[in-house]
């Protein structure tokens, strides 16, 4: 059961305070314009590109391609938006924009290598077939389809063209019926009712590469640039309890949580139950794997009654780690300072 963030179109939330299992019960849904109507039967990937004609794919030229099944887990760049302050505009998530599934399609390099990739090619523009006005935060002129780019390199890495989710057929909300993949990196990129892979020499600065779905960097000696998101960040959070619960002194709980990062694997997570002053080791129940998360547990007794502010903070392979506060030059993206748990404690 999701919880209903924005209708029209439906912007759904898992209930994260519901961790069970590594694979999320029900997959949170972001989406920016309505589903598009897709008929499977005359359905067509087209790859575009320089100085060549369009090749087109149907779903059972795709099929027939060697399937690949994987984990892989999504966060959407705004999860967690609730937690800033100032109250930033954009979907109010909460802790539940974020999920782990196991996804099956072809990858993108075989695509690619049947289509063929023009030796000046850098970038893979994936475009959706869904389309809408933009208002927030910019004006778009008109309808525009949905798009991302990802540098040709990681569209040949382990990029994957979904048509099942779980075991079952990919669902319309889920972006039925083919959708990009992309391990690592914030769910943006996982472009839904893929229509069209176009490949090109350069960047592209579309609209959810600039205006929507960048952050600032500030070049040495030059004004800040805009610069797409990209790969995930390391992050944790806090299942259980959740927000706001209250709990019994001297009755020991399991804390319950999750942590992922988008290059290399978690290897700690670190909880505070004295919203920061001191910290212990988490225990983890899954092992490593590439681009999915890992759930994780500590078992602790609140010492005595009142109120409590419970932290978790992961780190990675990389040896980086969360801030404590939120970045500014992320905007209202890429939220994975250490987020406050407050909990009470009756006697
Ligand atoms: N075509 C299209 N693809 C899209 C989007 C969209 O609005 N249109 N939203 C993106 C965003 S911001 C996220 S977080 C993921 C969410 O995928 P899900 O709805 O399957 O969870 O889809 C991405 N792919
Ligand atoms: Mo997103």
């Amino acid at each position: 059961m999701l919880i209903t963030r924005q209708t029209d179109p439906d912007n759904l939330e898992t209930p994260f305070d519901r961790l069970g299992g590594l694979i999320s019960e029900a997959h949170y849904v972001r989406s920016h314009f309505p589903v598009p109507p897709l008929d499977p039967a005359s359905f067509r990937l087209e790859v575009t590109g320089p100085g060549r004609s369009p090749r087109a794919f149907s779903l059972d030229d795709l099929r027939r391609l060697p399937a690949h099944t994987r984990r892989v887990t999504m966060e959407c760049a705004g999860n967690g938006r609730v937690y800033l302050s100032p109250r930033a505009s954009g979907v109010q998530w909460e802790l539940g924009a974020v999920g782990t599934a196991q996804w099956t399609g072809v990858l993108l390099s075989a695509v690619l290598q049947e289509a063929g990739v023009p030796e000046e090619v850098t970038e893979a523009v994936l475009v959706g077939l869904d389309r809408g006005q933009m208002h927030d935060p910019v004006q778009s002129p008109g309808p525009i389809a949905y798009a991302r780019s990802l540098p040709l390199e990681k569209a040949q890495e382990d990029v994957l063209l979904a048509y099942e989710m779980n075991g079952a057929p990919l669902s319309p909300a889920h972006g039925a019926p083919l959708r990009a993949i992309v391990p690592g990196w914030y769910g943006m990129a996982a472009v839904k009712w893929l229509g069209r892979v176009h490949l090109q020499a350069g960047p592209y600065p579309g609209y959810f590469q600039t205006v929507d779905y960048a952050r600032w960097e500030e070049p040495a000696g030059l004004p800040a640039v805009r610069v797409p998101l990209a790969e995930m960040q390391v992050k944790s959070q806090i299942a259980r309890p959740a927000p706001h619960e209250t709990l019994s002194c001297g009755q020991a709980v399991q804390l319950l949580g999750a942590a992922w990062t988008g290059q290399g694997e978690v290897t700690r997570v670190e909880v505070s139950t004295d919203g920061g002053g001191s910290w212990a080791d988490a225990d983890f129940l899954d092992p490593p794997e590439a681009g999915v998360w890992r759930r994780w547990q500590m078992s602790w007794t609140p010492p005595a009654p009142g109120a409590y502010t419970l932290l978790s903070r992961a780190y990675d392979s990389a040896g980086r780690s969360q801030p404590r506060e939120h970045d500014p030059l992320k905007g209202s993206y890429e939220i994975r300072h250490t987020l406050p748990v407050p909990v009470t404690v009756r006697p």
